[in-house]
């Protein structure tokens, strides 16, 4: 079924309102947004883009043949790619991640993730399959002080800092500034000083505004419909105004390139923070991250609903959310998939599910070093010298895929189904930490934080019928029924269900079929199953229990439940588990680090059933 998308609207609307605002060297964008705005006028209240997934660090042929097998069939909007161009090689430090974000020049000819042919099928194949691509696009800067002061760079172009011959770049394209931001809150500093040692563009120049145009438009030709402007903050609006206001229309739609700015808001003035920019184009709302994260990570989801959208800095429609990006990841690990497990995909569906802003899904990989590079056949992280492994083979451990678990890519399809259809019905219970509510009559979607929940009555706004658990894995197969489990919704608009431990209850409209609870098509109710460990940890370690059913992370570390520390030693935690199940677990201890502790001996085992509890000891 070919799933409803929205107007990717944002940009184009957002550049007319900028008119008042901006500097009268603004113009020519007002002329090239205004037909593109007009179009789209009517979608002003519902301009949230469809869903973005950043697919971090991916290979351009894997990135396509997702597009082709998951991201065009669940109905993602558009795929974010890691930065295209070339840049710095960094043998010394075992090819981190970051080396993409110094640019050397902006051939796409080879960078670790494949060829500029690579590129461009990846584009032609993603479009064919409704899927547009966004480009992380790195204009404020080229390469910084480091290990490496000067080329080749990955397509062997030469270089030193402030040179750049194959764009070209010299000295005086470079800010005046050359030292690295000291006072964070002085507009001109952080705008023309350098961030982390990089070499910083004089933006305001013709010569450099033709340079990044150049780039993005050789990438819109190829049909790129979108970018990531990194470090948009340490540009002034007005010389992002003129460089956008350059960019050609994406071809076949003819619309202007989507664009949303990295603007991390931090304590400066108003000329720094979020809504200085939001004329141009979307934001990134980094309160999201800090403030509904943390809260759905703390299983504060009346706190997160609450949250929204008075506590944020922008409207929605100006908004990019997300729970983690490839930065905080990183910084913040208590907010990812791997610092989260499961608990991370009920974040990502709640942010699905809710209308505020537009959602990017991440999907990351595992790491124990913060500037480790992606997965490799090479014996070092990243290493060119090896192939970057298939990211599409997610069951290797090797990279996440998180946008695949049911309870994410179900949910970018909840969010397709119901468009702009407004909340209502807001439940909130055990104690807080679990919430759902209705969009409109086209949908309704709950979500646990808390333990076990048995019994619950849900008031719906949705016609009477069987509806499938699109969460759960579940989803229309063709033949009227479930894959897996259905909920019947009575006249009243009401259903029953147990809701187990981190888990997400989404129905909506788009996927009905047959089957309710007992049925026979649908499994018994899960048990809830405690677990309690008395273990000794120091501060900053969290245990998890891991197994191999899927509900214990499938033996993935960064995948099992985290337990509790509230009767420290003992750890807690409960976990639904299918009832009559056997299975095998142990506990680990994680460190802040990501490093993973696994206790000796042999795997324990149990069996799922009512009243299930396991009490244990550590075993060191
Ligand atoms: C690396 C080394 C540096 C070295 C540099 C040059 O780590 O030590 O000086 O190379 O040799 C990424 C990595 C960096 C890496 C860089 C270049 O994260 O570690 O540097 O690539 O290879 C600010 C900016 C924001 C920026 C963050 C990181 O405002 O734009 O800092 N985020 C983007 C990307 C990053 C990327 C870059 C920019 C550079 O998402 O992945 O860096 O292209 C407060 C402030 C924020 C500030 C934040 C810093 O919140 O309000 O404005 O963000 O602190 O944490
Ligand atoms: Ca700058």
């Amino acid at each position: 079924m070919r799933l409803r998308r929205f107007l990717a609207a944002g940009a184009a609307l957002a550049v007319t309102t900028a008119a008042a605002t901006l500097p009268p060297t603004a113009g020519p964008v007002l002329a090239a947004a205004t037909p593109a705005a007009s179009q789209t006028a009517t979608a002003a209240d519902s301009s949230v883009g469809g869903t973005i997934v950043h697919l971090f660090q991916w290979r351009w042929e894997s990135v396509a043949q997702e597009c082709a097998d998951v991201l065009g069939p669940a109905g993602y909007h558009a795929v974010q790619v890691s930065p295209p161009q070339e840049h710095v090689v960094l043998p010394d430090e075992n090819h981190p991640w970051w080396q993409d974000y110094q640019p050397v020049s902006y051939r796409l000819d080879n960078t670790r993730r494949g060829t500029r042919a690579d590129f461009i099928d990846m584009v032609e194949t993603c479009r064919d399959h409704g899927v547009q691509i966004y480009v992380d696009a790195v204009i404020n800067h080229m390469t910084g002080t480091g290990s490496i002061g000067s080329g080749p760079g990955s397509a062997g172009g030469q270089f030193s800092k402030y040179e750049y011959p194959e764009v070209p770049y010299s000295d005086s394209d470079f800010s005046d500034c050359r030292r690295d931001i000291a006072n964070w809150d002085d507009p001109d500093e952080v705008w023309h000083c350098e961030l982390l040692a990089l070499s910083d563009l004089r933006t305001s120049t013709a010569h450099v505004q033709q340079q990044l145009a150049d780039f993005l438009n050789d990438m819109i030709a190829i049909g790129v419909a979108g970018f990531r402007v990194d470090a948009a903050k340490h540009m002034p609006p007005a010389d992002l105004a003129a460089i956008y206001g350059m960019l050609d229309p994406v071809p076949g739609t003819g619309e202007q390139p989507y664009i949303f700015q990295e603007v991390i808001e931090g304590g400066g003035p108003d000329s720094l923070r979020p809504p200085a920019y939001a004329g141009l184009g979307d934001v990134t709302e980094f309160r999201y991250h800090r403030q509904v994260g943390a809260q759905l990570r703390d299983g504060q989801l009346s706190g997160a609903l609450n949250a929204l959208p008075g506590q944020m800095s922008l409207p929605a429609h100006q908004a990019v959310v997300f729970i983690d990006n490839h930065d905080t990841q990183r910084e913040d690990p208590s907010i990812s998939y791997q610092g989260m497990g499961s608990a991370h995909d009920v974040a990502q569906a709640f942010m699905l599910a809710h209308p505020y802003g537009t959602p990017k899904v991440m999907s990351s990989y595992p790491f124990t070093s913060t500037i480790q590079g992606p997965p490799s056949t090479g014996t070092a992280p990243g290493n060119p010298a090896g192939e970057l492994t298939a990211a599409t083979d997610c069951g290797s451990g090797d990279w996440f895929c998180e946008h695949r678990n049911p309870a994410v890519a179900g949910l970018v399809g909840f969010r397709n189904q119901v468009g702009d259809a407004p909340i209502a019905d807001v439940w909130t219970g055990n104690g807080g930490a679990a919430a759902g509510f209705s969009r409109g009559d086209l949908g309704y979607a709950v979500f646990n934080r808390g333990g076990v929940l048995n019994g619950q009555t849900f008031q719906t706004g949705l016609p009477a019928g069987s509806y499938c658990n699109v969460a759960s894995g579940s989803r229309s197969d063709g033949d009227g029924g479930c894959t897996g489990a259905a909920y019947q919704v009575a006249a009243d608009g009401s259903f029953q269900a147990n809701l187990g431990g981190d888990s997400v209850i989404a129905l909506h409209r788009g996927e009905t079929g047959s089957g309710d609870p007992g049925n026979g098509d649908d499994p018994e109710p899960p048990a809830g199953c405690e677990f309690a460990v008395t273990a000794e940890t120091w501060w900053g370690q969290q245990v998890h229990v891991v197994g191999d059913l899927a509900a214990l992370g499938g033996w993935q570390p960064a995948n099992g439940p985290a337990m509790s520390s509230a009767d420290y030693p003992i750890w807690r935690t409960e976990v639904a588990l299918p009832t009559g199940a056997s299975f095998e677990y142990k506990y680990i201890k994680r460190n802040p680090d990501g490093g993973v502790e696994w206790e000796s001996g042999d795997n324990r085992s149990g069996t799922a059933g009512p009243g299930c509890s396991f009490q244990d000891n550590w075993r060191g």
